[in-house]
């Protein structure tokens, strides 16, 4: 008991201490026009036993493995000598960055360590700047090394980080050389079994860019509920204080003109203009949004809307909105997926479910996507849920996990929140319920709402049955805006099609209800119209009937993101004949074949949408 308030009280303790401006990722710096790209071929040198940074015995690591040095390895050989060199990044094979390791080269399809990568590249520079270098996404753990000196290191595979290099950068014949180690463990988020690929790598891009001294770190803008637009920006330098700022819409007539307060931020209030046309799915306005400020300049497309639950209805704009979605993982279709979203993949995936589905919203699961996804979802017109991967089962008692969930959280918040299409952020995938778990969730739950007041908290969740009747009691209810869940009646377990079809849902009456996952594999091709077997498209169009049967009967269901839009790889399905390391619940195969059940949504979508 005792033990138990203190550990009460020390969460009470760390909870309170926290700050919303303590978790602004220290440089965000929004994407800018103007930066250098480093896609392209970067060259490779894999390290599974990490001698890079670490010799036997746990001494450091003998100069002659450091990749990250910037030395001359061949020149240095030619020389002659007792110096050697057991790597040379300079003449190491190259793969294509961004992509995942796994799929570009055969012999790393199972590599889960330490691999170091090596970019060349110029960087004009010109007096006063300061120069960045942005990474997207990298899995797992990062440590970036620029001409021999370590200027940045990261955790998380899914949100971006930036890094300065003012002192470090040349004018030309930089050397970039990260080490990106894609081991997970207890402490990770996630830990080590998931249901997707392991992707290690620089999965998005990596920019350099240069920007004054002084210069926009963050800027935001959104509508609220009383009609205004508000925003803010920040920000960051020398001289961040009393700068004039300007904030322009053109389209909208809108110019303000605003101070910086003594940290560098200003803030922006005006009542919405009689013009504005909002964001909605039906009518994806955006506008042209441009900030002036310190010398810097940085320009966005922000769509205007409003998101709120009342009872159990979810209102986009004031008014009820069903979700008719699907869910997706970041993954491009094709044979031999990278995770490698660029714009064409973007629109390939949600052009499937806002054209063929005739959906209007997207789950991006179990992670927070490349910033594509949702920069296309805000332009075709698809509602959005975002999450973190805290997913199963992770460390709930390690107070450092829950900041590094956090964390992660705010670097998704601060990359997308102006973006009018994303409406919810999911904290958690069917986590079991125990007490650590639900406060680690609950701390989740107030981070978030910290950072952003504007949008809806939702997780998806566990159930429990007791015979035909499903039953939703997860103590994580009260703090959800949205409840979801994931179910599986039919595909997992030995229930028929006909009891899916009477199974029914005691659910709270006062708070709108997702089905955020339900679905079945189907081998795209396999047909059996008589038998109707698990793994045929036929069971999985049969499913999807009686699922969405169920699902009619349930009153306060306001959406769907049935799992999933396209099969993707997974270690953990290894059945011979039907998956092969592929989970193979989606509409679409991983080449984009469209299996029965596809229609069977879409035609259940095409009805509601009229
Ligand atoms: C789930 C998980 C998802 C899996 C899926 C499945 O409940 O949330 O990540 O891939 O089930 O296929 O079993």
């Amino acid at each position: 008991m005792r033990a138990c308030i203190a550990l009460a009280l020390f969460w009470a303790t760390s909870f309170s201490a926290f700050a919303a401006d303590a978790l602004r990722p220290a440089l965000l710096l929004t994407a800018r026009a103007a930066a250098q790209d480093l896609s392209g071929p970067w060259t490779w040198s894999k390290d599974l036993y990490r001698t890079g940074f670490t010799d036997i015995n746990g001494w450091p690591a003998k100069p002659r493995m450091q990749r990250f040095r910037d030395v001359d390895v061949a020149g240095a050989e030619a020389q002659g000598g007792v110096g050697f060199f057991e790597y040379d990044l300079d003449r190491a094979p190259a793969m294509d960055i961004p992509g995942a390791w796994n799929s570009a080269v055969p012999e790393l399809r199972y590599f889960d360590g330490l691999m170091w990568f090596q970019r060349r590249f110029d960087a004009p520079t010109r007096p006063g700047r300061r120069s960045f270098l942005r990474f997207e996404a990298v899995n797992y753990r990062t440590t970036v090394f620029l001409n021999g000196r370590e200027v940045g290191k990261h955790e998380g595979g899914f949100t971006p980080f930036v890094v300065e290099v003012t002192q470090a950068v040349r004018e030309t014949g930089n050397r970039l050389v990260v080490g990106v180690d894609s081991k997970h463990d207890a402490q990770t988020i996630p830990a080590e079994i998931t249901d997707w690929d392991l992707y290690g790598g620089i999965t998005r891009p990596v920019k350099f860019f240069q920007t004054p001294a002084t210069f926009i770190d963050d800027a935001t803008l959104r509508l609220t509920d009383a009609g205004r637009i508000v925003g803010s920006l920040q920000l960051n330098g020398p001289q961040p204080g009393n700068q004039p700022v300007s904030l322009r819409i053109a389209a909208l007539g809108v110019t303000l003109q605003a101070r910086t307060d003594a940290n560098g931020e200003a803030r922006f209030d005006t009542a919405a203009p009689a013009a504005l046309k909002r964001w909605s799915p039906e009518s994806p306005t955006l506008y042209d949004v441009e900030l002036e400020a310190g010398g810097d300049k940085v320009r966005d497309r922000v769509g205007f809307r409003t998101i709120a639950v009342r009872g159990s209805d979810i209102l986009l704009n004031g008014k009820p909105v069903n979700l008719r979605g699907i869910s997706i993982h970041e993954e491009e279709i094709g044979p031999n997926p990278a995770r490698r979203i660029d714009e064409a993949a973007a629109r390939r995936l949600l052009g499937e479910v806002k054209n063929g589905l005739h959906g209007n919203y997207v789950r991006l699961s179990h992670y927070p996507h490349n910033e594509t996804m949702l920069r296309v979802a805000d332009e075709l017109g698809l509602l959005v849920w975002s999450e973190i991967p805290v997913y199963w089962s992770i460390d709930w008692d390690t107070p450092a996990v829950l900041d590094k969930a956090r964390r992660m959280q705010a670097e998704t918040i601060y990359r997308d929140r102006n973006r009018a299409a994303l409406i919810l952020w999911s904290i958690g995938n069917e986590t079991p319920v125990g007490e650590a778990r639900t406060r680690f969730h609950t701390a989740l739950a107030e981070t978030v709402r910290a950072l952003d007041p504007s949008r809806l908290v939702s997780a998806a969740l566990l159930v429990e049955r007791q015979g035909d009747v499903i039953h939703i009691a997860d103590p994580l209810l009260p703090q959800l805006d949205v409840i979801a869940v994931n179910t599986y009646a039919g595909w997992y377990g030995d229930d028929t099609l006909d009891t899916v079809r009477r199974l029914r849902w005691d659910v709270p009456a006062d708070k709108p209800l997702l089905f955020s996952e339900f679905g079945a594999d189907a081998f795209a091709g396999f047909r059996d119209e008589k038998l109707r077997p698990k793994f045929s498209e036929d069971y999985q169009a049969d499913y999807y009937r009686a699922t969405l049967a169920m699902a009619a009967k349930v009153p306060t269901l306001r959406g769907l993101s049935p799992w999933v839009l396209k099969d993707f790889r997974s270690p953990r399905r290894e059945h011979p004949v039907y998956q092969n390391g592929w989970n193979r619940k989606g509409l679409i195969s991983e080449t984009g074949q469209r299996k029965l059940a596809f229609d069977v949504l879409a035609e259940h979508y095409r009805a509601q949408a009229k």
